[in-house]
């Protein structure tokens, strides 16, 4: 028998899930445009993992906790020491903060915005053209967390730029909608300058690097260097409105494998983080960026700065759109504690690691909740 023949369907019952299987790999878009009142089983996560458990007390404990904001005018200004003070804070506490008045052109945001909404409402023949099970592609359109492995799938749909080396990327990204490149090309660009210029707070902020108006030294040099010539991956995610909210999720449990992760959301709420052992929603602020410390930046700071859980809930009435902004280290460069935070009172915490350990870790299992940075800590 040919392999192609054995894996025929041989009963009705089986070939209609063979059918569903390949219809969930085309993405939640897809489904939900094909007209649904339901969320399939496929969706539906087991009940402790479901968004809205513990209700009452967590709709209580959404209302009194604000992330910190951190106005990035001041950081440029005299008020830059108490405002690095804060960002220390922020980052010790609860890996994240917003981000605002930021200098990127509402224009430039807005347009972003537009070109991944009308990304998802191409047709599915436009879309699926760049479907790969590639995790190193530079351009992925793809659905859930990790559809290849997922057993329960997120509602969720996505596009993946990569974006360093620009030049090298660029023309393998998405054609249509005819303006899609050129605003997402402003739009990386923009955030890595952002990036750089933030990464370049935080590290003065863990004592890494001299205050603005020092000479800096080689050593510094290097370092800011490094992340100039560090990889980008831009995230469009889009979550159309679910029929049954409650019982799926649109992203799992995770923490970030980068850096520093620049979040932009539209005004629908979704992105839910782990603060003090319970869930809490992050209510977006218009023009601004939610910003979280991810796995390097904890191993770097030896586990100072906190790379934190996060997830996403989707709702019944509203489709959702985000743009994450992924900044790391270039992807062969080693990832460790830096040795100026190691002390007989504070022993190295992690080990070494890299991008490609990071990629392989992931393809080859479920991701569940942050194991990835779990298997590098030592002892
Ligand atoms: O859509 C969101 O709010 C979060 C997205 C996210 O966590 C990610 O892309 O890793």
């Amino acid at each position: 028998m040919s392999p192609a023949m054995a894996l025929k369907p041989e009963t009705k019952e089986e070939d209609d899930t063979v059918q569903l299987e390949s219809q969930y790999q085309k993405g939640v878009k897809h489904l939900c445009d094909s007209g649904i009142n339901q969320v399939p089983n496929k969706y539906i996560w087991p009940v402790s993992d479901r968004p809205n458990v513990n209700d009452g007390e967590q709709k209580e404990f959404k209302k009194n906790l604000k992330l910190p904001i951190i106005d990035f005018s001041e950081l440029q200004g005299s008020n830059r020491p108490q405002v690095l003070e804060s960002l220390a804070n922020a980052c010790e506490q609860y890996g994240f903060f917003q981000l605002i008045n930021h200098g990127i052109p509402s224009d430039v945001i807005s347009s972003m915005i537009d070109v991944g909404t009308r990304f998802f409402e191409l047709p599915m023949e436009e879309r699926e053209k760049y479907m790969s099970s590639d995790m190193r592609s530079p351009v992925r359109y793809g659905t859930s967390f990790n559809q290849n492995k997922d057993s329960v799938f997120c509602w969720r749909d996505f596009l993946k730029l990569m974006c360093h080396p620009m030049s090298d990327v660029l023309l393998h990204w998405p054609s249509s909608p005819v303006d899609f490149r050129k605003s997402a090309v402003t739009y990386a660009k923009e955030t890595k300058h952002l990036f750089l210029m933030l990464i370049e707070a935080i590290l003065e902020s863990l004592g890494l690097v001299g205050t603005t108006e020092e000479k800096k030294t080689e050593e510094e040099d290097d370092i800011l260097k490094e992340f100039q010539d560090g990889s980008q991956l831009m995230v469009v995610n889009c979550y159309p409105a679910c029929p049954e909210p409650n019982l799926t999720l649109g992203m799992p449990p995770h923490s970030d494998y980068g850096c520093l992760t620049l979040l932009l959301q539209d005004e629908v709420e979704g992105l839910q983080i782990q603060f003090q052992d319970k869930w809490v929603t992050v209510e977006p602020i218009a023009n601004s960026f939610v910003v979280n410390v991810g796995d390097h930046l904890e191993i770097f700071s030896n586990g100072k700065y906190k790379s934190v859980l996060h997830r996403v809930s989707v709702n019944s009435m509203k489709s959702r759109l985000s743009v994450a902004s992924l900044h790391a280290l270039p992807l062969d460069s080693v990832v460790k504690p830096s040795p100026k935070l190691i002390n007989e009172a504070n022993p190295r915490r992690y080990m070494d690691t890299d991008f490609y350990s990071f990629l392989d870790y992931i393809s080859s299992c479920e991701p569940k909740r942050k194991n990835f940075l779990d298997s590098r800590k030592m002892g």
